[in-house]
């Protein structure tokens, strides 16, 4: 008797729209990173540090992931970028077909970077590609230092780790060291970044490293393996 794996087809269903996305950023040289991190890891206010410093020289939109609202689409809108939400109506990450209704609703021959924030939650949007060249994790110091080991899937398929809320080290009890080991456990090579939204010049590192990624747009570069 056939077993059908309902997980399987769905993450298969999702690999299409992928695919498809993939192309249409490649062929419109747009470099686009998916922001994954738990809720209140501080991801929107990455954002509203580091678009400006891109303003000067970087055409930047956002699409923002959220299960209700468009609290996060409107501080996204008073930067003046183009944005759009996405509301999963309970869904606890974003998919590349919703990623690619939101993509029509943006100027793309105007655009060289996309920013997608995905929904807060550091463990379904993981196995969920939505067609993006890289991807950036987001660990606050306020979640504690034992998530790295304990949410390892989140940092494996990082292709940049922030960890935020920086001033708050003291007050946490975060031991950096102890989950910047961890992360490097997973893979020693893991760029971190720590970042603090009171600190605007801790927040430049994350900026230049999206810069860096549209430079690079014409690269093809494989899908992202979740490792799983
Ligand atoms: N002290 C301090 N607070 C921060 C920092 N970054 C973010 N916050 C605060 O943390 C809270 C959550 O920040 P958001 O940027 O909304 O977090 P998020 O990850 O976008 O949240 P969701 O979209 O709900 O998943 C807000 O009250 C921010 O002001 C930081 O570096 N330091
Ligand atoms: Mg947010």
């Amino acid at each position: 008797m056939r077993i059908d794996v309902l997980n399987k087809s769905l993450v298969a269903k999702n690999d299409k729209a992928a695919a498809e996305n993939r192309a249409l950023f490649q062929q419109r040289g747009i470099a686009v990173v998916n922001i994954m991190g738990g809720a209140g890891s501080g991801k929107t206010t990455l954002l509203e540090c580091t678009i400006p410093q891109l303003a000067r020289d970087t055409r930047v939109a956002v699409l923002e992931g959220d299960l209700a609202t468009t609290r996060d689409a409107e501080r996204i809108a008073a930067l003046n970028v183009p944005v759009v939400q996405l509301l999963t109506e309970g869904g606890c990450h974003l998919t590349a077909a919703l990623v690619q209704q939101g993509v029509q609703r943006l100027p793309t021959s105007e655009l060289d970077l996309i920013l997608i924030e995905n929904v807060g939650n550091p463990i379904c949007p993981v196995n969920f590609d939505l067609g993006e060249r890289a991807r950036l994790a987001v660990l606050s110091v306020a979640e504690g230092d034992d998530k790295p080991a304990k949410y390892p899937y989140l940092f494996t398929v990082a292709d940049l780790v922030v960890i935020s809320k920086h001033d708050l080290l003291d007050v946490s009890g975060f031991d950096f060291d102890a989950a910047a080991a961890d992360i490097h456990a997973l893979d020693s090579g893991k760029r971190i970044i720590s970042t603090s939204s009171r600190d605007a010049a801790s927040t430049q590192p994350v900026a230049d490293w999206f810069r860096s990624l549209c430079q690079r747009c014409s690269d093809t570069l494989p899908p992202h393996q979740a490792g799983m």
